[in-house]
């Protein structure tokens, strides 16, 4: 790192490590991963973070049932997350768990702050209470179904009354701050169609939030009261803080990281993220994030995914069947990043076949085994460029600033669409300018179009190296391009070097072959 990279601090939600892993949390860990990637090649001083939330009620009445203790059922499974990362090669350069000892100290911090700012008072709850939401319920968002138990309407779950001495944060003091940010920063919840929502939520009125608890102690001790533990979101969202070096507010870590740049959560959680959380920050007389990007749920063939109807799907299943890399962009590519997406045996294998193996793999390697057979294993020399060359390298030229607007939003899936598009003009370029033919007829040319082909290859190749970080470093060390600067954005502009020597081409994307398709 230099002293004048940019700091950009991204992080997932910390999952509730009351199970292992599915893949909606590889869906959510992968998409931040591609953009942490993406900013660093792009020269940004990145810093990633995702990890566990283990406290809880929810974490308590598991381990209840499962004969353990909360710490014991939150070590493994915090395992099986970190394990699930390392699968899926994230890239983190934090992985938190909410009881590492330096997230007491940030959470117990942010409450005193909050409390000298005169927002936090002791009272009674008496409320509905769901223990799978860890959240509360207003009686009129509760119904009793035909079982005769309580649910929320909302998210279906379970609500048990709770009534017990709680400590409360003034949120109802925070509604109109709150509009005021949306409407100053229109873009600090994202996308539109899901920040609306939440902007509704707040219009209609906020009710002060109960923030501890006393009748179980699986949580942060509240200061100066031993017998309340806090509120696990109090907790849990404060996370974000400690991964910066918070409470050290004069540390270079959090001068340098704080407000973070984008926190990725899934739809569920947004009113935690952008009301919540800016309302304790407020409080707190701390910066708020820049932005929270609200991503959807997957589906599988779009059928919400449950334990109870078995079509759970371990991450590390869907690895081995169709690949680490496969998996990634079919992910970013199928669904735009915001939006409910679903997945199916037959839209991955269509994906991989299609996009992978033939508009990209099967180019890269007709055009690289043209290069090992006809100009000596190295890089051909082109003569004058026509204009069919000059605009597919135009169209190729102008994949980085797409990118870099798309993945600004993180329109993941824009962006890899315009990278395909200008994959499926060269195949057209390829097919048309037939340098097999040319092999025969005119040698010069045929060199023109094949330098053309693999320079298209080169930046294409740079530029999916976020989504696909290992066949991308195939492509790129095929291209000869070495690792390290070279494959960075700032080389995206430079074009490979006519006569330097190729290693031997190696298929990047096989076929996926499956008797079933
Ligand atoms: O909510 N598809 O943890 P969590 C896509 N501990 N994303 C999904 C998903 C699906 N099917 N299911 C869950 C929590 N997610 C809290 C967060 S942050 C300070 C505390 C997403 O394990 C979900 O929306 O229930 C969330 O962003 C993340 O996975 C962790 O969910």
């Amino acid at each position: 790192m230099t002293s004048e990279q940019t700091p950009f601090f991204i992080t997932t939600a910390i999952s509730y490590p009351n199970g292992v892993p599915h893949i909606g949390h590889a869906y959510e860990v992968i998409a931040t991963d591609a953009m942490a990637r993406f900013k660093r090649l792009d020269g940004y001083d990145v810093f990633f973070m995702t990890g566990t939330d283990e406290h809880g009620q929810k974490m308590l009445q598991t381990a209840e049932r499962e004969g353990i203790t909360p710490r014991e059922l939150a070590q493994r499974n915090s395992d099986a997350f970190q394990a699930m990362n390392d699968e899926l090669g994230i890239s983190y350069d934090r992985f938190i768990r909410t009881t590492d000892s330096d997230h007491y100290a940030a959470a117990q911090a942010i409450w005193k702050r909050m409390e000298s700012n005169g927002d936090i008072y002791l009272d009674k709850y008496a409320g509905w209470y769901s223990v799978r939401d860890e959240a509360f319920h207003a009686e009129e968002d509760t119904e009793v179904r035909e079982d005769g138990v309580r649910y929320s309407k909302e998210t279906d779950t379970e609500v048990t009354w709770t009534e017990e001495e709680s400590y409360f944060f003034r949120l109802s003091a925070y509604q109109d701050k709150l509009l005021e940010l949306y409407k100053s920063q229109p873009d600090f919840g994202a996308p539109h169609t899901r920040f609306n929502e939440v902007i509704r939520f707040v219009e209609r009125g906020l009710e002060d939030l109960s923030i501890s608890r006393t009748t179980f102690d699986w949580g942060v001790p509240v200061p100066g009261n031993k017998d309340h533990v806090m509120y696990v979101w109090v907790d849990a969202l404060t996370n974000y803080l400690t991964g910066t070096g918070f409470p050290d507010i004069e540390s270079e870590s959090f001068k340098k990281y704080w407000p973070a740049d984008v926190h990725v959560i899934g739809k569920d959680i947004s009113r935690f993220h952008a009301i919540y959380w800016p309302a304790f920050l407020m409080s707190a007389k701390l910066p708020l994030p820049k932005r929270v990007m609200i991503h959807g749920f997957l589906n599988n063939n779009g059928v919400k995914m449950s334990k109870s109807l078995g079509n759970v799907v371990a991450p590390a299943d869907f690895i081995s069947q169709y690949g680490l890399d496969q998996v990634r962009y079919f992910f970013l590519r199928e669904v735009p990043f915001g939006a409910d997406g679903s997945y199916s045996h037959d839209s991955i294998v269509g994906r991989m076949n299609s996009d992978l193996a033939n508009n990209l793999g099967n180019l890269a390697q007709r055009s690289l085994s043209m290069v090992a057979k006809n100009c000596g294993g190295a890089v051909p020399t082109p003569g004058e460029f026509t204009d069919a060359d000059q605009q597919i390298l135009a169209e190729a030229g102008n994949l980085l600033e797409i990118c870099r607007d798309s993945f600004s939003r993180q329109e993941f899936s824009k962006a890899l669409e315009a990278i395909w598009t200008v994959l499926g003009d060269t195949n057209a370029y390829f097919a048309d300018q037939a340098p097999w033919v040319l092999r025969k007829t005119d040698v010069a040319r045929m060199e023109t179009v094949l330098y053309v082909t693999l320079e298209v290859l080169r930046r294409v190749g740079i530029l999916v190296q976020p989504v696909m970080p290992t066949a991308a470093a195939s492509l790129l060390g095929v291209l000869g391009q070495a690792e390290g600067s070279a494959r960075e954005f700032v080389e995206f502009e430079t074009a490979l070097v006519a006569g330097a020597e190729l290693p031997a081409p190696a298929p990047i994307f096989p076929k996926f072959e499956d008797s079933t398709v």
